[in-house]
């Protein structure tokens, strides 16, 4: 299943957001490092797919020393994730050195080849007048974990995200290879299944990893 890991400095909002995108019950406090381990849970999007989201320590400027362990093994999460969603809070005067701070410390990771996403939190709190964009990501949304607001839109842009590192099938399956079909539910997107005389057109989107063995006749899968 695709992963995605939310990163962001510290009281961004990390853990406010997935339990409102994921009703995790994870502890969300307004105070430094609230969360000390990761957490993953598994977010349906709206088009039917699914991705397991991760919280991850906050990042800080200056790491305390008790922390680095935790610390560690949130970027290994970051490390094997698909997306990367980093929280920014755009009410917060330093947001510019925040994320700058982030940035730093994925790169000095080797946390790289990422999509990113720059995710805007607290814009119900935000001054007025604040610019919000970010040159270096792929994505930006705002959003305020508070009050759902943007919630919709991130949602889509991952599945936007998800569907582009899929490709498109379109193709009709013989009776014996339905197979085939049941893998295309499982591991993509069935967009269309229509029965046919001579078997089943189904228009999907499937990791590009099962294209060849999908769209290949000669490898039928038996019953
Ligand atoms: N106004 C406003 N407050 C928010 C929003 N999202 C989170 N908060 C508040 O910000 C504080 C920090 O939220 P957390 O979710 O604990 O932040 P975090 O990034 O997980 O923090 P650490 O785990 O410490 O790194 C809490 O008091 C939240 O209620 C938002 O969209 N708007
Ligand atoms: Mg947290």
């Amino acid at each position: 299943m695709p992963t995605a890991a939310i990163v962001g400095y510290t009281n961004a909002g990390k853990s406010t957001l997935l339990n409102r995108l994921t009703d995790a019950g994870i502890l969300a406090e307004d105070k430094l490092f609230a969360t000390l381990d990761p957490t993953t849970r598994n977010l349906n999007l709206p088009g039917g797919q699914q991705v397991l989201l991760t919280d991850t320590v906050g990042f800080i400027r200056k790491l305390p020393h008790h922390l680095i362990e935790a610390f560690k093994s949130t970027l290994e999460e970051a490390k094997y994730s698909d997306i990367i969603l980093h929280v920014v809070d755009c009410s917060n005067p330093q947001m510019d050195m925040q994320m700058y701070v982030v940035y730093e410390t994925l790169r000095e990771l080797g946390v790289c080849d990422k999509v990113m996403v720059t995710v805007f939190n607290k814009i119900d709190a935000a001054e007025g007048g604040v610019i919000l964009k970010d040159v270096s990501s792929d994505h930006q949304v705002r959003i305020s974990a508070k009050t759902g607001e943007g919630l919709d839109e991130l949602l889509n842009l991952l599945e936007t995200i998800l569907r582009n590192q899929k490709v498109y099938l379109e193709k009709v399956y013989s009776y014996k290879e339905a197979g085939k079909i049941q893998l295309i539910r499982k591991y993509g997107q069935l967009l269309k299944e229509e029965y046919q005389e001579d078997g089943i057109l189904v228009n999907a989107y499937v990791p590009s990893e099962l294209f060849a063995s999908l769209a290949n006749n000669a490898d039928a899968v038996d019953e």
